[in-house]
């Protein structure tokens, strides 16, 4: 894939589009939110903007404010109501081959529901 250009074809723009199921958590004509295929804790929430966005980056530089700021409240509210705000949560998103991006429509994982440990796997420097 040319980086930076959106693929209409892409999973998420497919779930987006009900061509293949998710099991959704909260949808708005905004957001979709569903629980990830490969869960990597109790809690594994995809977060997803309905706009075409490839990555954080993509999203950042182009969407409103407006649309940004109602995007990570509506993750808030969505931990809120898995019940993770006592005991925390990590909300994760991957911009690029470092980060091991895989999908390229933007989307933030809420992860819960279990102590997380480090970090990164095999960092205890944020232990
Ligand atoms: P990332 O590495 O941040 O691009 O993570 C993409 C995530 O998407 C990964 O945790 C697995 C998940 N995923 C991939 N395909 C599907 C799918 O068809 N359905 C669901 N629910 N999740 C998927």
């Amino acid at each position: 894939m040319e980086e930076g250009v959106y693929d209409k074809n892409n999973i998420f723009a497919k779930i987006i589009r009900g061509e293949i199921p998710a099991k959704k958590v909260y949808e708005d004509e905004k957001v979709l939110a569903f629980n990830d295929i490969q869960p990597a804790a109790p809690v594994h929430i995809l977060v997803v903007t309905k706009g075409e966005y490839v990555s954080f980056n993509d999203f950042v530089q182009k969407a409103k404010a407006e649309e940004v700021k109602g995007f990570f409240a509506r993750i808030q509210k969505i931990a809120e109501e898995q019940g993770l705000d006592k005991n925390g949560y990590r909300i994760i998103t991957n911009h690029g081959s470092d980060a091991s991006q895989s999908v390229f429509h933007f989307h933030v994982h809420i992860i819960g529901g279990r102590p997380l440990g480090a970090l990164i796997p095999g960092d205890t420097s944020h232990r």
